[in-house]
């Protein structure tokens, strides 16, 4: 495998802090033992844990308003997968990368699995994009894609949710996440089970052209870019659409695609219980969709998913296994650092939400206590699993402080020499 990052600077690195990691996970290991729980349990569940990265976040995000381009941003798809490969050798945790297409078109499939491989990548769910004009696009989207009132729009759309299908077949992908922004900016513009009807039509589609092993993610969102009626606005439409289109469909909920004050793990209780949980965009956001790093708003809501993760594992057995994957905009910070804080706060949630005494929390709902309840989750919350999860990366072989180890080995520097800035051109491919 090739390590982009020499590995002897990432084992100084943990040398000089192994010792207090040490002492901090012996501390804690007390601290659980007490509790009856095992710490090295803890430390091999976190050790298993993957969370996708978004190709479109390793370079700088921006707004309507403006995009403040970083240094060293990656050009192409190739150099957005060595950004990944660094997040996941300093992380131990993100060894797959969901791509955006045509973002991300490789002009050899082949030859990007490879390299993705040789990285020690492998690629997730790809994504299809029908809410931008492509050049030289046949059709505009101006007016919706899948729910478009121009059939010839509408085949357009399902035939480059086809492509890409064909695309990540080829890349070993086993899933198509369809997001589509179709929806109206007043009341009156479109009739609004009418373009239902069209989206469901366009969708039947696109599942037909699914291979037998592949899932498809229906994305709901509250708004933007339509801001009086989204197609696609909720979890009970993804949920109803997925139910009608057959089992390969199912719900992925993006954190960041709710009203505020949304109670998101609700609904991953309710998608998890009727069997359309397909997976997430993890984010954090504190008025829109923001895009914000996973963690950053509210930790205690993204604890509280995966809680509702945790009780449906222990209902629906190993076959329970949505697509964890991370949708995030970094305008202001490095999105290398950005992405493998958020991928660690998601490992965080995971295996604090392992450390709820469910015998206990059982026993105080059947008995209303609802004080103890509470304060049963409040405990998992509230324990510092720090410890756990800078030795899973140190027995990794990844960095005990992946942001620290990143800045001494000076990568973005060295990107900032490799990588001339192009002159007002999107790395990222988001504004
Ligand atoms: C839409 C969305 C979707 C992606 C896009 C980059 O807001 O969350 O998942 O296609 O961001
Ligand atoms: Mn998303």
């Amino acid at each position: 495998m090739d390590y982009v990052i020499n590995t002897s600077l990432v084992q100084q690195h943990n040398a000089v802090l192994r010792a207090d990691l040490e002492a901090d996970y012996a501390a804690l290991a007390g601290t659980l033992a007490r509790r009856g729980q095992d710490i090295e349990k803890l430390t091999t569940l976190a050790q298993g844990f993957q969370v996708a990265l978004p190709s479109w976040g390793v370079g700088t995000g921006g707004t309507r308003f403006a995009r403040f381009p970083g240094v060293g941003e990656p050009r192409n798809v190739e150099e957005k997968l060595a950004d990944c490969a660094v997040i996941n050798q300093l992380t131990g945790a993100t060894p797959l990368v969901s791509l955006h297409f045509p973002w991300d078109k490789p002009s050899d499939p082949k030859a990007l699995f490879e390299r993705a491989k040789s990285l020690g990548l492998s690629f997730d769910a790809v994504n299809s994009n029908t809410f931008q004009d492509q050049a030289g696009q046949a059709h505009t989207y101006k007016y919706g894609s899948l729910t478009a009132m121009s059939a010839a729009a509408r085949e357009q759309a399902v035939q480059h949710n086809i492509e890409c299908i064909e695309l990540g077949r080829q890349l070993g992908s086993k899933g198509l996440t369809v997001w589509v922004g179709d929806g109206a900016n007043f009341p009156g513009q479109s009739n609004l089970r009418g373009a239902l009807e069209r989206y469901l039509d366009s969708m039947r589609g696109i599942y037909a052209a699914l291979p037998a092993d592949w899932l498809m993610y229906i994305e709901h969102k509250l708004f933007e870019p339509a801001f009086y009626a989204t197609t696609i606005a909720d979890w009970g439409t993804s949920f109803a659409c997925a139910q009608t289109l057959g089992e390969k469909a199912k719900c992925l909920v993006d954190l960041g695609h709710h009203a505020p004050n949304t109670n998101i793990e609700m609904i991953v209780a309710r998608l998890a219980q009727f069997g359309k949980l397909g997976g997430f965009h993890f984010n954090d956001s504190k008025y829109g969709d923001d895009d914000l790093d996973s963690g950053s708003i509210d930790p205690f809501q993204l604890f509280l998913v995966f809680n509702e993760l945790a009780d449906a594992a222990l209902r629906d057995g190993p076959a329970f296994k949505p697509a964890y994957m991370l949708d995030q905009s970094h305008n202001v910070t490095d999105p290398i650092e950005s992405l493998m804080s958020s991928a660690v706060e998601v490992q965080r949630a995971y295996v604090q939400a392992a450390l709820v005494d469910r015998i206990a929390l059982a026993g105080f709902q059947e008995a209303n206590d609802v004080h103890q309840a509470a304060q049963t989750l409040k405990r998992a919350f509230r324990t510092d699993v720090s410890p756990i999860l800078a030795m899973a990366r140190m027995r990794s072989g990844a960095a005990v402080d992946p942001v620290a180890c990143y800045r001494t080995v000076g990568y973005r520097a060295q990107k900032a020499a490799e990588r001339p800035a192009k002159a007002g051109a999107s790395g990222s491919g988001i504004v």
